[in-house]
């Protein structure tokens, strides 16, 4: 593995000398002009620095459609690549050390080399993923028709089996969280009877629970269609809030921002989850019509910037159990995986920093005497202003790239990769 094409750290060096200078005129302008305000630029750069989100193991290879599948040159054949790929990503961002995994995609032959493997590339596990949305070579029975959800027992034991092996691999890999998403549904009416679907589902959820081990969590993840298009069992944030209220203290929900109908209010999901104490984290991606999987922020950047408003107002006011995972889900089909979650993971952190620019004493004036337009004044004046410099700023000093992409392509990884790893026939990488 340790012959393999890794970008030096001194090549990151020297190509940051290149922007080093217009990066501090920049710096020392924003600095001066958010002083104005009685900001202090140097602990938005400490925020920015110290902000983490995980990356998708199944993001690095091309996604595809129901159509079709485009693969790239020197796509990751397997686990290793992805997290060298994975890697790759955190040395030029320094923003993405942990790596979510999906089961069986992942499955590890040798979990200590995997976890040796992860140290050396200075990486950590996050959330297990689990996958009862597809059949398997040899499972015994097929999901065909759903699978926590099942009407028939023996297909929710076989899932029940699985997510129990996901929580026991992720105990070994040192994962804190098990993240469920089922496939679930129906496609016509009177397919399934809606009831006795969720009620499967508790049923099976509750025995996954109570195998999660103290200090985890468990994160529900629903979704509005696909792949079933009449409908689904973990339909809204209502149907998970309830269910993780069934559960218990240790399961949460998450909010995967593909997952909602075309227009719903985000932000204020958002803003109900973590009062009712059940915000367990994010998929981060973008979307124009459904599950697009688009990249995160580079279709409605203005709604990021909302929701990370009510996060941060959360963190201000240290409101109780509010520990946000942050996770990209995306899927990636025309571009370099490795440039897409770069560019997403920036844009994460952009919206984190800009969201502590809401002057909150001034919004809330605003708020009390109905004044609307200072409100949204308030909002837009921190969203509008350019935080570009505070990002690389906090990647340099972490010991990354000024120009995460310049510097990735400059250092030609994907065609050293395209040598490395001759494309491989039907590999599951990215198929969502
Ligand atoms: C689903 C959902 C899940 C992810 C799969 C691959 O749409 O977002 O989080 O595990 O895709
Ligand atoms: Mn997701
Ligand atoms: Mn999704």
């Amino acid at each position: 593995m340790s012959t393999k094409f890794e970008i030096a750290d001194d090549f990151i060096a020297d190509e940051n000398k290149k922007s080093e200078g217009f990066l501090a005129e920049d710096y020392e302008y924003l600095g001066k002009k958010l002083r104005r305000n009685l900001i202090e630029i140097e602990d938005l750069v400490e925020k920015a620095q110290s902000f983490q989100v995980a990356v998708p193991s199944w993001g690095v290879g091309t996604g595809g459609t129901r159509f079709a599948r485009f693969p790239g040159q020197g796509e990751p054949r397997g686990v290793y690549e992805k997290l060298e790929d994975c890697a790759t990503i955190n040395k030029l961002v320094r923003s993405t050390s942990a790596v979510s995994l999906h089961i069986p995609w992942d499955q590890p032959e040798n979990v200590d080399e995997l976890n040796s493997f992860a140290k050396t590339k200075g990486l950590k596990f996050d959330a297990m993923n689990s996958n009862t949305f597809q059949d398997q070579l040899g499972q015994a029975h097929s999901y065909k028709f759903g699978s926590l959800s099942h009407a028939d027992k023996d297909v929710r034991r076989q899932a029940i089996e699985h997510n129990i092996e996901c929580i026991e691999l992720g105990k070994k890999i040192g994962s804190r969280a098990l993240t469920v998403w089922v496939g679930d549904g129906s496609n016509f009416a009177g397919q399934t009877n809606f009831r006795h679907a969720l009620e499967n589902y508790l049923e099976s959820m509750r025995e996954i629970y109570a195998r999660i081990p103290d200090g985890w969590r468990m994160f529900i993840e629903h979704k509005m269609f696909e792949p079933a298009f009449y409908s689904t069992v973990i339909s809204d944030w209502g149907t998970n809030y309830y269910c993780a209220r069934e559960l218990g203290e240790k399961a949460f929900c998450l909010v995967d921002l593909g997952h909602h109908a075309p227009n719903v209010n985000i932000e204020q999901i958002v803003s109900r989850l973590i009062q009712f104490g059940k915000l367990g984290g994010f998929h981060f991606n973008d979307s124009k019509y459904g599950d697009d999987d688009l990249d995160t922020g580079s279709v409605k950047p203005f709604q990021l910037f909302l929701i990370f408003n009510e996060l941060v107002d959360a963190e201000l006011n240290n409101l109780p159990n509010f520990e946000p995972a942050y996770m990209l889900d995306q899927s990636h089909n025309v571009t370099d995986p490795i440039e897409s979650l770069m560019m997403s993971s920036c844009e994460v952190v952009r919206a984190y920093v800009q969201a502590h620019l809401v002057d909150r004493g001034k919004l809330e004036d605003a708020q009390r005497r109905g004044d609307a337009i200072a409100a949204l004044g308030t909002l837009k004046e921190a969203f509008t202003t350019d935080v570009s410099s505070i990002l690389a700023t906090a990647r340099a000093r972490n010991g990354g790239a000024i120009n995460p992409v310049e510097v990735y392509r400059a250092s030609r990884y994907r065609a050293e990769k395209a040598r490395e790893r001759p494309a491989q026939v039907g590999i599951s990488a990215g198929i969502i």
